[in-house]
């Protein structure tokens, strides 16, 4: 007998159940407590019989207690749902849903990304590597005379030893040199360090793409018309590009390309300083010494390259006035350019690591 009143006991546990059931659980209840075949009420009921007459008084009464209190929590909880599919009558199911945030791409990397892309269709491969270098890497393999003021504890950060975290991407070209035979065509976008003053135009840390093509007979022909395709799917296609000699340890000849201002239409105004022309980026064949310090004949093989930076650009185009907005993380300057990721903001579309040997 004291099995039935425990079992009395354990169902009554259940009627907390109640409350929170939906309509098909609710059911489900009703059926498994009361039901009239399997019911646990029930089986409990159709003991009574079998008992004694003072147990069957107590297992009895006990049993229609607990009935009774079950059959009012499910139609109180029956009430319950009743009364809340009626309610939904009065909302509006075809109001729009409330706006919500799902963050979005930095400038930045959207600028990185956009440029990656163009080169892509042109044939570049998009590959990153480390940020900490050897000196051989960031420096010597790249023609850097031992005495040069980039390799001074002034002007770059060094880790310890000849270890120094990379002033340029130019290391990555380095390694896949050294890992794949040309034909190789190359975009490296990364974040670069330098000793410099955090100010409008500087920023000790920041992104730089440089790009890096060696092949058969590549000519200054090749790379005029490749950087002057880029730049006009970038900016616009009427868009006018001039190079300018310059001097880079790696290069030879170098060459800065200016676009057309993309403020003033080369007009003249205070973004491009009344010159009507951008900076846009640094730039030359690649000079035969960094081909053979990585045992590519350079009578063979020739090449061209660029570093530019995407910051700067992305100032440019949208006339940004201090580098260091980007860094600030103020919602209120970066939403303005957030295209959500789930609104047609892209993912790089392939990466490739350099190897590290
Ligand atoms: C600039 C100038 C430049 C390169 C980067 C390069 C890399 C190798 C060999 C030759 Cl491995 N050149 N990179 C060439 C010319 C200019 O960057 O003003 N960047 C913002």
């Amino acid at each position: 007998m004291s099995d039935l009143l425990a079992a009395l006991d354990s169902l009554r546990e259940r009627l907390k159940e109640i409350p929170q059931a939906d309509e098909r659980r609710l059911q489900e209840l009703k059926t498994e407590l009361l039901g009239r075949k399997a019911g646990a009420l029930t089986q409990i009921l159709k003991a009574l019989p079998d008992l004694g007459p003072d147990e069957r008084k107590r297992v009895g009464g006990a049993a229609n207690a607990l009935k009774q209190e079950l059959e009012r929590a499910i139609a109180a909880r029956e009430a319950n749902l009743k009364q809340g599919a009626t309610n939904l009558s009065g909302i509006d199911l075809t109001m729009p849903a409330r706006h919500q945030w799902h963050g979005g791409l930095h400038l930045v990397t959207q600028v990185v990304d956009e440029i990656c892309d163009i080169f892509r269709e042109l044939g570049f491969t998009r590959v990153t590597g480390p940020e900490a270098e050897t000196e051989r890497y960031n420096f010597y393999a790249l023609n850097f005379p031992k005495d040069h003021p980039a390799l001074d504890a002034q002007d770059s950060f060094y880790l310890g030893g000849d270890v120094v975290l990379r002033t340029h991407t130019s290391p990555v070209q380095i390694r896949t040199l050294e890992t794949y035979p040309p034909p190789i065509r190359i975009v490296v976008p990364g974040r670069c360090y330098r000793r410099d003053p955090f100010d409008a135009s500087h920023s000790p840390v920041f992104e730089q793409i440089e790009g890096f093509a060696v092949d058969e007979g590549i000519s200054f022909v090749d790379f005029k018309a490749t950087l002057a395709t880029w730049a006009r799917r970038f900016f616009s296609p009427q868009t006018k590009v001039r190079f300018r000699p310059s001097y880079f340890p790696f290069t030879e000849p170098s060459a800065e390309m200016d676009v057309q201002c993309q403020i003033c239409g080369g007009s003249g105004c205070a973004t491009c300083k009344q010159t009507g022309w951008m900076e846009i980026l640094g730039s030359g064949m690649v000079h035969p010494a960094v081909l053979e310090n990585v045992d590519v004949d350079s009578e063979k093989y020739t090449g061209y390259a660029w570093g530019m930076g995407p910051e700067r650009i992305a100032m440019l185009r949208h006339g940004i006035p201090d580098i260091r907005l980007f860094f600030d993380s103020d919602v209120r300057f970066l939403e303005q350019f957030a295209r959500s990721t789930e609104q047609g903001g892209s993912a790089p579309s392939s990466v490739l690591r350099a190897p590290s040997q």
